[in-house]
């Protein structure tokens, strides 16, 4: 048994789970109507964001919140104390300072982790080998909003004289998903004359259809890679710049058309990018982390610098709530020690995000990847196979699509899905009463998960329906919902940049919270590197017929399939 398993407050986990099992949360909203009061926080921010509160949730306030309600879980006041207890065992307050102080958390790559320096609006030196990177992180933001000011006002112009009206991002993974994603829940701050395009399959047709309806001459690539090695990426950066010299009839255009974000500053020039439009990060920001960062070069074009740095605002403000506030008012903690509750000890395997905001319609892409990359992890830290779950499956899609879809298998499946709900009080597209519409689906949703539809209920409903006897008898127990399905709902008043900083952020420290009590490193990511390499060693097969195979017969067959039949 591991450290973990052994350890006493695993072990009252898991006794106190067996006395949770029989209880119906709705029984617990019965006995207690203070339950939301009890599990639910709200984060009012002042317009500094230094002054964060803690309130509960249903006090008036004229600041912007950000309301979590954690009420409809299968936990009462003992299991949070419980989870509590064992987040301090695993030393969670300490590991949070180390983060933050820049120690090389990432042991596997002796790298430090420090997105939180990326957001330190405080003033604050951070030091990484004892070289405060604050005046690194201060210049190049400078150099980014030097950039995307002349481009969205028209002083960088093409190779031609003309107007860039459309971005094209060339990057994967970190270096993709969370840019997009946050342009995409941007869009309504967008500028009207820029377009923001995201190419990250290697596969052509991502490419060819992206670039089909753009003007060469009107059109930035940015090349995103950490360490501008990546092989789809450097296959696509390469086809753009073909694409544009075709286009263009210039090799010179290259130099007004091509900008890059990365590490590794002696490939960029390589690559012949000009190094006036050479944007650098450190090696202690992670690819998945790296929104926050120069990779966040597409969406300071997007929608400008200054509400670039609102983002990184609303991230900062929950780095500040997750370092200072006490854990049980703290919105990350509870947030990842309630997914180890379901995931160690109710057997939930997946955790889903839904979306009540159009906008946010990549969000469960994004958290994906955070989620799963960071936790899929199967040895501790200490190189110790893991005698227990650790990273959950995550998906999800907007609300209320989901609602006519996947929600079934939730509802009445088999399997515990516990569920986030996140939901703006405020539409940015008002129109008519579509979003009290939408704000019902989600509340009922919740509700419906919570409570479901007892027997006695469903075959009162059937016979008001004037249903009787073997008929009502033979459809009763496919109405019965046995409800008790766990959700978090998130509330805010509106997805601006400052709320969506301060979302992401949350899931961040959730993730890196679960890593903590797992013992694990959420920060490398070798089966992303296997694929690299495999993918390297097949490819001059396929050129070359005569190459010998050197896989397992599947991986020969499917080679030489390929090659016989293309
Ligand atoms: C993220 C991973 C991975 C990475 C991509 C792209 O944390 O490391 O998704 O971002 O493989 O890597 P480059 O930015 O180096 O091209």
């Amino acid at each position: 048994m591991s450290k973990l398993t052994r350890s006493a407050a695993w072990q009252a986990l898991g006794a106190h789970c067996t006395t949770i099992q029989p209880l119906q949360m709705r029984q617990m909203f019965q006995d207690d109507p203070e339950r939301f009061d009890k599990f639910s926080l709200r984060l009012d921010i002042t317009s500094d964001s230094a002054g964060i509160v803690c309130q509960p949730s249903r006090m008036a306030s004229s600041s912007i919140s950000l309301v979590f309600d954690y009420s409809k879980n299968r936990i009462n006041a003992e299991t949070v104390k419980l989870l509590l207890e064992l987040a301090r065992q695993t030393g969670i307050t300490k590991q949070v300072e180390r983060m933050f102080a820049g120690e090389k958390i990432n042991s596997t790559e002796q790298r430090a982790a420090l997105h939180t320096a990326l957001r330190n609006r405080s003033g604050r030196p951070v030091l990484v080998d004892g070289k405060d990177v604050m005046p690194d992180v201060r210049r190049v933001l400078g150099l980014m909003r030097n950039f995307s000011d002349a481009v969205r006002n028209g002083q960088h112009v093409g190779h031609t004289g003309k107007q860039i009206t459309d971005i094209v991002n060339i990057g994967i993974g970190g270096s993709d998903l969370g840019p997009l994603m946050v342009c995409e829940a941007l869009k309504s701050y967008a500028s009207q004359n820029l377009r923001a395009h995201f190419v990250s399959n290697v596969d052509g047709t991502h490419l060819v259809e992206t670039l089909k309806n753009l003007d060469a001459a009107t059109t930035l690539f940015i090349i995103s890679s950490k360490t501008f090695t990546t092989q789809e990426t450097m296959t696509n950066a390469r086809s753009a710049r073909a694409w544009l010299i075709g286009k263009m009839g210039d090799e010179q255009a290259v130099a007004e058309h091509f900008a890059a974000v990365s590490t590794n500053l002696e490939a960029t020039s390589k690559f012949g990018i000009n190094p006036s439009y050479v944007f650098e990060f450190w090696d202690w920001v992670g690819g998945r982390y790296s929104l926050w960062s120069a990779i966040g070069l597409p969406i300071a074009l997007f929608v400008g610098m200054d509400r670039f740095e609102e983002l990184l605002g609303g991230g900062y403000t929950m780095d500040e709530h997750f370092r200072n506030a006490p854990l049980d008012k703290n919105m990350p903690v509870l947030m990842g020690m309630l997914g180890i509750w379901y995931g160690n000890f109710f057997g939930a395997g997946s955790n889903a995000v839904f979306p009540y905001d159009q906008y946010l319609h990549r969000f469960p892409a994004y958290l994906q990847q955070l989620e799963m990359e960071s936790n899929g992890k199967g040895v501790d830290r200490d190189g110790n196979t893991v005698d227990y779950d650790t990273g959950m499956v995550v998906w999800g899609e907007p609300g209320t699509n989901g609602q006519h879809a996947f929600y079934q298998l939730i509802h009445q499946g088999t399997r515990l899905i516990p569920a986030d709900f996140l939901a703006p009080l405020r539409s940015q597209n008002p129109l008519g009463e579509h979003h009290a519409i939408l704000l019902a689906n989600c509340f009922a949703q919740t509700e419906a998960l919570m409570v479901g539809k007892t027997a006695a209920e469903a075959r009162a409903e059937l016979e008001a329906q004037g249903l009787h006897g073997e008929a009502l008898e033979a459809l009763l127990p496919h109405k019965v919902f046995p409800g008790n399905k766990p959700t978090n709902t998130l509330l805010f008043d509106k997805l601006d940049p400052h709320t969506l900083g301060m979302l992401i952020a949350l899931y961040e420290h959730k993730v890196f919270v679960q890593s903590v009590v797992w013992n694990i490193n959420p920060f490398d990511q070798w089966g992303v590197e296997l694929g690299k390499q495999l993918a390297g060693k097949i490819l001059p097969e396929l050129r070359d017929a005569t190459s010998a195979s050197r896989h397992d017969a599947s991986t020969n067959g499917l080679i030489d399939y390929y090659r016989n039949h293309r």
